[in-house]
């Protein structure tokens, strides 16, 4: 007699990757006992890292679950999600555990990673190599594919991803698709994001993105990841700090963004973050990162543009608005632009070339992943607004630490 326990998205080596939004597994006995039925509870254990179960897919999971298990095999199924603000730090710190109900002997142990989007101020040591060290291959000493995410963020592009309503879905895109590029060397790196409107010591320094030294030349500490930095056959990066580093950078505060959009939370005020504080903290520097067909030769950029998403995943979550179909949670392009219509598909992944797209699309259709179908290879501007499937479809693989999943409110009529 053995436990069987097969997790949706599952990779090919058999690791179990999660975040908040509840994912469907099945549990089942291999080989036979002699009674009909057999008591399990499922629990979670581990170090650092919680998981939540339920029968149903629900924002209400706990961290146990009774389970009753026929014992000719029928697989039954329940729903496993990582639990809010017990992310990971490594693989397997979070553990599925089942138990005999009857006795309490614990049948079987399935090691899982609660993978989440962090602060990069409060990253580990380890987590914070592990993110600089699968960059570093990435970009391979201006060799490797990270020279497709420079060569997609340039001049020619930029009616693709910015000054429009498709800014956030567009950079909400690109960010994943680096980070699952970067899964691919270790699936469980995530992208770490800076939250500009906060001191950020331990990020900017000689262990992480590079402390800014004379002439703005960033400095590392030797044997550093991002030592052999090359971008536009250039070596190093270039950026000089414009605010004091115990200090925010030059941006407005996080309420203040939230408040963008107004008492009735429309899209329309809130994509206004694309000049500030987004803008704002681009040009809270000298360097290339301040100029947009630049910007991209600094690895800073991701993990500035992934507090942009962020606020617009924390805006979305605050205010209900994950469903592209609600009328405030995006507006029409103004001018009318290809490309940032909800229906239309986004380039590059669309390999869409030439007339008003660019003439190229570098790095081929949206990289796929085992833990989810969304948002497929060509997405469309609609395809990456629910990150967390609260409202229909697939999740799209990361979360964030603090923003949790959540079911819109069921009205239940004579409820409490
Ligand atoms: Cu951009």
């Amino acid at each position: 007699m053995a436990i069987q326990i097969d997790v949706n998205g599952t990779d090919a080596q058999g690791r179990v990757f999660l975040t908040w939004a509840p994912v469907q597994a099945t549990i089942r006995w291999t080989g036979a006992s002699g009674a009909a039925m057999q008591d399990v509870i499922l629990s979670s254990t581990g170090a650092a890292a919680g998981l939540v179960f339920d029968t149903l897919r629900s924002d209400r999971g706990q961290g146990t679950l009774a389970l009753t298990l026929p014992t000719d095999g029928t697989p039954v199924s329940f729903w496993i999600a990582g639990e809010f603000q017990r992310p990971s730090v490594a693989y397997g710190d979070a553990m599925i555990e089942v138990a005999d109900a009857a006795t309490g002997a614990v049948l079987s142990t399935t090691p899982a990673m609660v993978r989440i989007r962090k602060n990069g101020q409060t990253l580990s040591p380890a987590e914070r190599d592990r993110y600089l060290l699968a960059l570093g291959s990435l970009n391979a000493k201006g060799q490797g594919a990270y020279r497709d995410f420079r060569d997609i963020h340039t001049a020619v592009a930029d009616r693709e991803m910015h000054g429009n309503v498709g800014f956030l879905p567009w950079h909400r895109a690109y960010v994943l698709d680096l980070e699952r590029a970067l899964q691919a060397i270790d699936p469980t790196v995530t992208v770490p994001y800076w939250r500009f409107d906060q001191a950020a010591p331990a990020i900017l320094d000689r262990d992480f993105m590079g402390e800014s030294g004379p002439a703005g030349r960033v400095l590392f500490r030797p044997g550093h990841p991002l030592d052999s930095w090359m971008t536009d056959g250039q070596s190093g990066i270039t950026r000089g700090l414009r605010f004091p580093i115990n200090n925010p950078a030059n941006v407005i505060s996080e309420s203040q963004t939230m408040a963008l959009g107004g008492p009735s939370s429309d899209y329309g005020g809130f994509d206004r973050m694309e000049g500030n504080p987004h803008g704002s903290a681009h040009v809270s520097f000298d360097g290339p990162i301040n100029f947009p067909p630049t910007a991209v030769r600094d690895p800073l950029f991701f993990m500035l543009h992934c507090n942009i998403d962020r606020l617009w995943a924390k805006w979305q979550w605050v205010n209900r608005r994950d469903d592209p179909a609600d009328p405030r949670a995006y507006a029409p392009p103004s001018p009318n632009r290809i490309g940032h219509h909800l229906g239309d598909t986004m380039w590059p992944w669309n390999g869409v070339t030439g007339g008003v797209r660019p003439p190229t699309a570098p790095g081929g259709p949206f990289p796929g992943t085992p833990m989810t179908a969304a948002p497929g290879p060509t997405p469309k501007v609609e395809s990456v607004f629910d990150h967390l499937a609260t409202v229909a479809g697939d999740p799209l693989g990361f979360a964030y630490d603090d923003v949790p999943f959540e079911l819109p409110v069921a009205v239940v009529a004579g409820g409490p």
